[in-house]
């Protein structure tokens, strides 16, 4: 019987080492999509976080609508601005910073990690929309230091409209914060609140709407013309 036990034990310390060298070297726990899979998931899954981790002044030349940006060299030290409850796509412009990206998200935990293999040139080649400049106050989401401790300061975040989305469809911002959406579609669109506290009014392209947030809170919004294009502020 303790012999049993002993070969057990032994298989289970050699079983353990195989599989670590697994997850290490041959099968990596996301999973490798193109950018055409990759729209068809945002297109299909309102709860994606999209991540670009190039450097900043590469993702402001131009980056997938809805995308935030977190440079991989940051990425380690910045995870707790990423929801690990919700899927994730990585990409970048190489294959180095997205597989290296994907690497830490899956250590960390992340349940749903999705790499866009093609990366953003699969995306642009794709004819895909893309969007410039940059997204402050995306994830102002209070967690920020930068932000929360800079009393008077004005906080200021940005989101945008495409034909038939905002982007992001749900935006974390802190208490006071003023947010701007740019019509960048071609399509006219509203930003209406669902209780009747503020309306865009018609927005043509390139017209923009601001509303100051100063109370706590979950702040859902709609546009008038296509009420399947919803929105939300979260607050605090
Ligand atoms: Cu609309």
């Amino acid at each position: 019987m303790k012999k049993y036990l002993l070969a057990i034990l032994f298989i289970a310390v050699f079983l353990s080492g195989c599989v670590q060298q697994t997850n290490e070297y041959l099968t990596p726990d996301y999973v490798d999509i193109s950018a055409v899979e990759a729209k068809e998931l945002i297109d299909s899954t309102l709860d994606v976080i999209i991540l670009d981790v190039a450097p900043a002044f590469d993702y402001e030349a131009g980056h997938i609508p809805g995308a935030v940006n977190i440079y991989v060299g940051e990425l380690s030290s910045r995870l707790d601005e990423l929801d690990s409850s919700k899927a994730i796509m990585i990409y970048c412009r190489t294959a180095g910073a997205s597989l290296q990206a994907a690497q830490i998200l899956v250590d960390a935990g992340f349940g749903t990690v999705y790499r866009i293999s093609d990366h953003y040139s699969g995306w642009v080649n794709a004819g895909y929309e893309v969007t410039t400049g940059s997204t402050l106050g995306e994830f102002s989401d209070g967690q920020d230091p930068e932000i929360e401790t800079t009393p008077g300061t004005e906080l200021t975040a940005l989101a945008n409209i495409v034909d038939y989305d905002y982007s992001p469809s749900e935006l974390h911002v802190a208490v006071g914060t003023t947010v701007t959406w740019t019509n960048e579609g071609n399509m006219q669109h509203t930003v209406t609140s669902n209780t009747g506290l503020f309306d865009s009014g018609l927005l043509s392209n390139g017209a923009t709407f601001s509303y100051a947030f100063d109370t706590a809170g979950t702040y859902d919004y709609y546009c008038i013309p296509h009420p399947f294009m919803i929105g939300s502020v979260v607050v605090g």
